[in-house]
């Protein structure tokens, strides 16, 4: 009898482990983001360049009556400016292929307000041509900005616009290659040249642009390219051009309050926890005071420090980092800002050069269905796709890393595994410090990324609680590390 009865004792054993491997997986918290949205998200920083006739009036916005005679850079190098961003880790451009004074960059077929016309080249030029060349050429993602207000259309305002918009849309996105970002700017109407007009034109900004008919040009010519504007679709503005996003940042807005240009701006910098779309933050700023490039500003251009706070409160607070470089009159990015984001570079690596948590062990009070496949092992593994999480209806949860050493340490990053959704509310980091917790840092939301830059601590352990969640925490990785301190001034921004 007994001999009888082991068998099945050993498979009712084997059984039970072997499901411990089976536990399945949260289910995804609606919503979720599209994979050209988590695409993006991972780019974390990239530049934006404003270059245009500003660029030769020494104007911010341009009224449209300029002459595209005045666009004439003597020494424009495309090259140059990818090289200096590659060497700065970014990981793509946007440029401003027309800006609000409706010259365009490009020689569209629809305007004679371009390049063209311009003694540039002899009227032969194309400067997307040239960036999206040099962009291929080095890797880096190539992105256009085409202002939905043209001050110099005489159409503007009217709905043959629309039309002409468009037109100018699909030449950019048909005839330079992939473009992975359209970034579609919030200042509409007002008053403008509009083809010798002169006067004031307004326009309704959620009904004018009939922007849905606009998303799906995109989508068929560019169905991997993400949207931006204030209302998405795929990404949002921050908020500010400050390029700060706010401590509680959610990834979730509802579109359908929105239109470019009406936005809430609290509401973009912060999200909303119970947002019923995915519309991430994308924070962006320059690194001169203005967008374009004016000499009188080369005294202004952003210290090393100022540049490290803002990574820390975009990409360090779930959102992405744009960086305006704009070119000067030469058509080149300026010795003092390419000088700027070398150094930038420098301090990044500096700041990130070891995580002390890297194969370090986790510890966790609870974990999904004890499961190998969920244990707290996956946040220091160095895969972005293994995750810890725990079992429906826990929403709290204690980690502990053990660095093995005491050492110094003030920089902590965590990361959810967003995929099945943003989840996290509150946390609370803690060091072990002659043998008791003590609170070094706390937070509320979590995201994509979070960085915590915190008084520096020597120890040997740290603990991670969250506190709250909007269901199962779903974290994939979890780093640490040394960060001179030297670039944490307090007199930034
Ligand atoms: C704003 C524009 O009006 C500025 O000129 C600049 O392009 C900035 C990025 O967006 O809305």
């Amino acid at each position: 009898m007994k001999i009888r009865i082991f068998p099945f004792v050993l498979f009712l054993v084997l059984s039970t482990f072997s499901c411990s491997h089976e536990v399945d997986p949260p289910a995804p918290l609606e919503p979720v983001p599209t994979p050209r949205q988590l695409a993006w998200q991972q780019l974390e920083f990239y530049a934006f360049v404003h270059f245009s006739i500003n660029t030769f009036t020494d104007k911010e916005w341009g009224y449209g009556d300029e002459s595209p005679s005045l666009f004439h850079p003597a020494a424009l190098d495309c090259d140059q400016w990818v090289r200096t961003f590659k060497e700065a880790g970014m990981k793509g451009v946007i440029i401003t292929a027309k800006h609000h004074d409706g010259f365009c960059l490009w020689p569209s077929r629809y305007t004679e307000h371009s390049v063209k016309n311009s003694p540039w080249k002899d009227g032969k030029g194309d400067v997307l041509r040239e960036l999206s060349e040099a962009c291929k050429a080095h890797g880096l993602k190539f992105g256009v900005y085409l202002s939905p207000w043209d001050r110099n259309s005489a159409l503007y305002g009217k709905p043959e616009y629309i039309t002409y918009y468009r037109n100018q849309l699909r030449e950019l996105l048909t005839q330079y290659g992939s473009v992975f970002e359209v970034w579609f700017d919030g200042a509409n109407g007002g008053t403008g040249y509009y083809g010798g007009a002169r006067e004031e034109r307004r326009i309704d900004r959620k009904t004018y642009y009939d922007w849905p008919g606009t998303h799906k040009l995109v989508r068929e010519l560019q169905p991997d390219a993400v949207m931006f504007s204030d209302a998405g679709p795929d990404i949002r503005w921050v908020g500010n051009e400050r390029g700060i996003a706010g401590e509680t940042n959610w990834s979730m807005i509802n579109r359908e309050e929105f239109a470019p240009g009406m936005a809430d701006k609290k509401v973009l910098n912060h999200g909303l926890e119970n947002g019923k779309d995915w519309v991430p933050a994308e924070c962006d700023v320059s690194i001169r005071p203005g967008w374009f490039y004016h000499a009188s500003q080369d005294e202004k251009v952003k210290s090393v420090n100022q540049l490290v706070d803002i990574y820390m409160k975009s990409v360090g607070r779930n959102g992405s980092f744009l960086l305006n470089v704009p070119p000067d009159r030469r058509g080149l990015i300026h010795e003092t800002d390419a000088e700027r984001l070398k150094a930038f570079r420098h301090a990044l690596d500096e700041i990130f050069a070891v995580d002390l948590a890297a194969g370090k062990h986790v510890s966790a009070d609870t974990w999904r269905g004890k499961s190998d496949r969920y244990s707290p092992r996956n946040l220091t593994d160095g895969k972005k796709d293994t995750y810890w999480c725990t079992d429906d209806g826990v929403s709290q949860g204690v980690l502990t890393v053990d660095l093995e050493k005491r050492q110094e340490v003030n920089l902590f990053v965590v990361q959810e595994y967003i995929p099945l959704g943003q989840r996290v509310k509150s946390f609370r980091l803690e060091a072990l410090l002659d043998g008791e917790w003590q609170e070094v840092a706390q937070g509320t939301t979590i995201g994509y990324k979070r960085i915590l830059y915190f008084n520096p601590v020597k120890t040997d352990k740290l603990r991670l609680t969250i506190i709250d969640a909007k269901a199962c925490p779903v974290l994939c990785n979890l780093e640490v590390y040394h960060a001179p301190d030297q670039y944490f001034s307090k007199e930034v921004n």
